[in-house]
């Protein structure tokens, strides 16, 4: 059998239709928290390019976050697992750059089976249309929960190189979706990149997640939340950072590599993090319960992003404070964003049966 491409060939190419500027791009999961920050800074950064957001619309989209666009985009609705509809979405793109998924672990441990489904068999079914189509760059997001977690004593970080092992179904169904993008590439030269990002945080996150729906509640005169004992430590990228690297990752990267993108050179315990947002938004009592702890919570993550920044000169823009309190204030000013998710998110915790066990 022939293969579709010749790797050469392939690399030739991709760099031909990077260099010509005009391009048709394909952004997945580009109504979500991560992909609209994208679809915006890809529009101001790009302009000539034609940008195609497909997108299900789950309860994690916002139609809101991309208003602005409206005229700039074309927006299909539709389901990564459909193939019918990725067919139809995919005739003439050059570049898929995909967001797509169920991220939350708390919806993963309630419900696992949609996040098999989505993050495994919607991915596949992606790559494959976009093998069929000869697309010229499919970059992939991931997460760092892929390689598990690192002991709270522990100083060593994640790189490329460390072994997956993820702990819970949606890491492991972001595992599953990596190995078949990478057998993709080495079975069908399907010129792929990867990237294993940290947790994100900034604008239009759904409400929720730890940093939004901590500053919502604040803002309603609520605790907040902190699961155990709130030692739990995170890896924190801004998200207008992440996009510039995924910028990068698509100009300058390795076909077939993969590049891990992280932000923190400290290290921050999610009650320090509630206690900074205390700060920022100018409160002195005690805003912090402890509730009922996540099922199998994953205690540490952190990653060495240095291959980023050797190879394609990538570093966060600013320290992790000075984005907190851009977040704070975007918060602030755009409750209309937030109001009705923050009720529905609100909903969900209880139903879970989020319990307060001390203040
Ligand atoms: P999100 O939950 O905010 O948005 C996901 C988007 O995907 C939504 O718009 C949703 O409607 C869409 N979607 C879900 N299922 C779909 C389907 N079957 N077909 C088409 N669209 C569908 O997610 P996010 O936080 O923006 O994360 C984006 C990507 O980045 C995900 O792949 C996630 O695993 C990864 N990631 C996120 C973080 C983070 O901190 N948020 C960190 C590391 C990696
Ligand atoms: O109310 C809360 N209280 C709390 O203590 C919430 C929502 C979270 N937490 C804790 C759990 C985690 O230790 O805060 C930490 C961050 O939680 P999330 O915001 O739910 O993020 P996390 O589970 O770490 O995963 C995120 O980063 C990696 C994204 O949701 C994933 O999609 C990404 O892959």
């Amino acid at each position: 059998m022939t293969l579709p491409y010749a790797l050469d060939t392939i690399t030739v190419a991709q760099i031909a239709k990077f260099e010509s500027k005009i391009m048709k791009i394909l952004i997945t999961g580009g109504a979500g928290f991560i992909g609209s920050n994208f679809v915006h800074y890809w529009a101001e950064q790009h302009p000539e390019d034609s940008i195609i957001v497909f997108d299900a619309l789950t309860y994690a989209a916002n139609r809101a976050s991309l208003a602005s666009l409206q005229n700039k985009i074309t927006f299909v609705e539709g389901d990564i697992t459909d193939r019918e509809a990725v067919d139809a979405v995919m005739a003439g793109v050059d570049c898929v750059v995909h967001f797509a998924a169920e991220s939350h672990n708390d919806r993963a441990i309630a419900d696992p089976f949609i996040f098999t489904k989505t993050n495994v068999i919607g991915t596949h079914t992606l790559l494959e249309s976009a093998r069929q189509h000869k697309v010229s760059r499919f970059h992939h997001i991931s997460t760092d929960e892929v390689f598990g977690d690192i002991p709270l004593n522990e100083k060593y970080k994640f790189s490329e190189s460390t072994r997956y092992n993820p702990r819970s179904p949606y890491s492991a169904s972001k595992a599953g979706s990596d190995h078949v993008v990478n057998a993709y590439f080495e079975t069908y030269k399907l010129p792929v990149t990867i990237s294993n990002c940290t947790n994100n945080f900034g604008p239009y996150q759904h409400p929720e997640k730890l940093i939004p729906r901590s500053i919502i509640r604040l803002l309603h005169g609520q605790n907040i939340p902190i699961y155990g004992e709130g030692n739990q430590v995170r890896d924190w990228l801004y998200v207008k950072d992440h996009c510039r690297a995924i910028e990068l990752i698509l100009q300058k990267g390795k076909i077939g590599d993969t590049y891990c993108v992280g932000g923190m050179t400290e290290e921050v315990t999610n009650l320090q993090i509630a206690q900074k947002l205390i700060k920022a938004l100018g409160l002195s009592e005690n805003k912090i319960e402890f509730v009922t702890d996540r099922a199998g919570h994953d205690v540490k993550y952190a990653i060495d992003w240095s291959k980023i920044n050797k190879e394609l000169g990538w570093q966060p823009e600013h320290d992790f404070d000075t984005w907190l309190t851009t977040t704070v204030e975007w918060y602030k000013n755009n409750e209309a964003w937030w109001k009705e998710t923050a009720n529905e998110a609100e909903s969900f915790y209880k139903a879970q049966g989020e319990q307060v066990l001390t203040k």
